[in-house]
């Protein structure tokens, strides 16, 4: 498994699957979601209300896979992160199953390449160092590694992508 670097909109990257930080009623909302949706357009809603309506609503740290629509990538995997309500272990280990769960259901659906955002670090005010700690621990500990080909860490602002940069060096 490869670990590489992007600053770019997720939305534009064309992988096996991009991942998209959903909240629980998988219907949509602001941020990197909003974006996602509005590009992928209508396919990609209609897919997360068949699921609703099978499932009900997505718990933090799961996620669930859909068509991308009209975007360049095949799949989207919506994941819940968890909102920051101050330091706990129960959010650490919610944020890493969002990733573990999104590497699992892509090794289902046969996917090779899978972009992240930086999930939970926008509206849901994770502190942006812990995440990026938390998102690199739990893909390079996934226990399926071998069955990914590459992870794209896609990030939006200077300051993740800068802390991206120096973890990943220090790893690779
Ligand atoms: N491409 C890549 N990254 C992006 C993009 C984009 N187009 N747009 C924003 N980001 P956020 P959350 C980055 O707020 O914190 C939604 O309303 C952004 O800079 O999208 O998990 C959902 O419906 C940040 O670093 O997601 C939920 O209600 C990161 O993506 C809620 O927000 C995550 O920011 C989820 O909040």
């Amino acid at each position: 498994m490869i670990l590489t670097l992007i600053k770019a909109d997720i939305t534009t990257i064309k992988a096996d699957a991009i991942v998209n930080a959903a909240n629980s009623s998988l219907l949509g909302g602001g941020g990197v979601d909003g974006a996602i949706h509005r590009k992928g357009g209508k396919a990609i809603l209609q897919a997360c209300v068949a699921i609703r309506n099978k499932q009900g609503k997505c718990k933090t740290g799961n996620a669930v896979i859909t068509t991308a629509g009209n975007l360049p990538a095949k799949y989207v995997i919506h994941t819940v992160g968890p909102v920051w309500n101050g330091e706990s272990e129960q959010n650490n280990a919610l944020l890493a199953d969002c990733y573990r769960n999104s590497l699992t259901l892509a090794v289902e659906n046969d996917v090779k390449i899978i972009a992240f955002p930086n999930i939970s670090t926008g509206i849901y005010h994770f502190p942006k160092d812990k995440a990026a700690d938390i998102a690199i621990n739990a893909v390079n500990n996934f226990a399926q590694k071998e069955k990914i080909e590459k992870v794209i860490f896609v990030c939006f602002d200077d300051e993740n992508y800068q802390r991206y940069e120096e973890k990943l060096n220090r790893i690779n």
